[in-house]
């Protein structure tokens, strides 16, 4: 029996140092251990052994058994560790021979845009603001004039956290805190992600930047609206723009705009990327509400002001030609790759 169990070690160990694939392992697992397999076989031959040896020999057995399955476990992690090392130096997108790649990444189109219009308007002296994205009832509506259950709200289908915050559909939720924080005179622009849970399409996205903007000071009046609206308009697409200016409501407007521009997709023949209306929707505006004032602790008796809310992924749409909103957020590296700062 020594001899047979030794015997079966060596072809083993010989088997074992051969292996190079899990399959070979299992097949060695099946051939030692298994129902029919070469252990079974010796410990079923034990019977004919007398007393003493059959108890010598069946210890010697279980334990050849023990190493066995212990040696195939190790043998398998092996295996498996070589499997993958090999997939990471062989894998098509890395290979850490290869020399550094000379390619620089690049700005996203609406941090190029939103650049612009920062340099445009801080030329005009207004001063850049930075604010929340996770907002609350006053902040995104109340303070701007919307109380809770009007039917403005609708227009801005909101997600609400579990704690009673919002994500902030809108950057004039930040108004109040600027009015707030700076008082009167004020120039200030504050772009912004918003977020609404809107079905998507061509020229909506639930995720989308705006920038809003306000001035308020002693005898601001549309005339001061709409020179800043063109002078922004002309200055970001260098080309003549044809605009539209028609009423819009928001309750934190009085009187309130709709600034259309016509679609520079098409031209103003009406497609995918302006609904078929020739028109895009850009940059409502208009003179701030008394009540808005009043809530930011300015006097709207001695003052008053504009404010207006760019749509800025709509901006980035028409300036750089592109047909679907969803590619800005698509994460496609080739096509966001492409713009460049001028
Ligand atoms: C507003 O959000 C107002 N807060 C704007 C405003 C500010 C008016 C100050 C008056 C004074 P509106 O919901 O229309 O308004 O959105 C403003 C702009 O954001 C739209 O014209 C459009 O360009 C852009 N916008 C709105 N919803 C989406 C969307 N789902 N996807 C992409 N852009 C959007």
């Amino acid at each position: 029996m020594k001899s047979k169990i030794q015997a079966l070690r060596e072809d083993f160990e010989a088997r074992l140092a051969a292996v190079s694939v899990p399959e070979a392992l299992e097949e060695m697992r099946v051939f030692f251990l298994g129902k029919k397999g070469a252990v079974t076989d010796l410990l079923k031959s034990l019977r004919d052994l007398p007393g003493e040896e059959r108890k010598e020999a069946g210890q010697e057995i279980n334990s050849f058994r023990d190493e066995v399955e212990k040696r195939l476990a190790e043998a398998g992690r092996r295996l498996s560790e070589a499997a993958l090392a090999a997939a990471i130096r062989t894998a098509k997108h890395y290979n850490p021979t290869l020399p550094r790649r000379e390619e620089k990444g690049s700005y996203h189109p609406i941090t190029l845009v939103q650049r612009e219009l920062e340099e445009i308007f801080t030329g005009m002296g207004f001063t850049v603001e930075d604010y929340f994205e996770v907002v609350n009832d006053y902040q995104c509506f109340e303070s701007l004039n919307i109380p809770k259950h009007h039917p403005a709200r609708d227009m801005q289908d909101t997600y609400y956290l579990e704690n009673g915050q919002l994500l902030k559909t809108q950057t004039s939720a930040a108004q109040n805190a600027i009015m707030k924080k700076y008082g009167v005179p004020l120039r200030a622009i504050f772009p912004g992600r918003c977020f609404r849970n809107e079905a998507t399409d061509a020229c909506h996205e639930n995720t989308f930047f705006q920038m809003e903007g306000m001035m308020i000071d002693k005898n601001i009046s549309i005339s001061n609206l709409i020179y800043f609206m063109k002078t922004m308009l002309s200055e970001v697409f260098r080309q003549p723009i044809n605009v539209r200016l028609r009423p819009g409501f928001f309750p934190f407007t009085e009187p309130g705009f709709e600034l259309d521009i016509n679609c520079l997709i098409c031209g103003g023949k009406g497609c995918p990327s302006c609904k078929n209306s020739g028109w895009l929707e850009l940059c409502p505006c208009g003179m701030i509400h008394p009540n808005v004032l009043r809530e930011g602790g300015i006097d709207p008796e001695e003052y008053t002001g504009f404010a207006f809310g760019l749509g800025l992924t709509r901006l980035a749409m028409m300036k750089y030609g592109v047909k679907d909103i969803r590619d800005f957020n698509s994460g496609d590296l080739a096509a966001l790759s492409q713009f460049v700062s001028e």
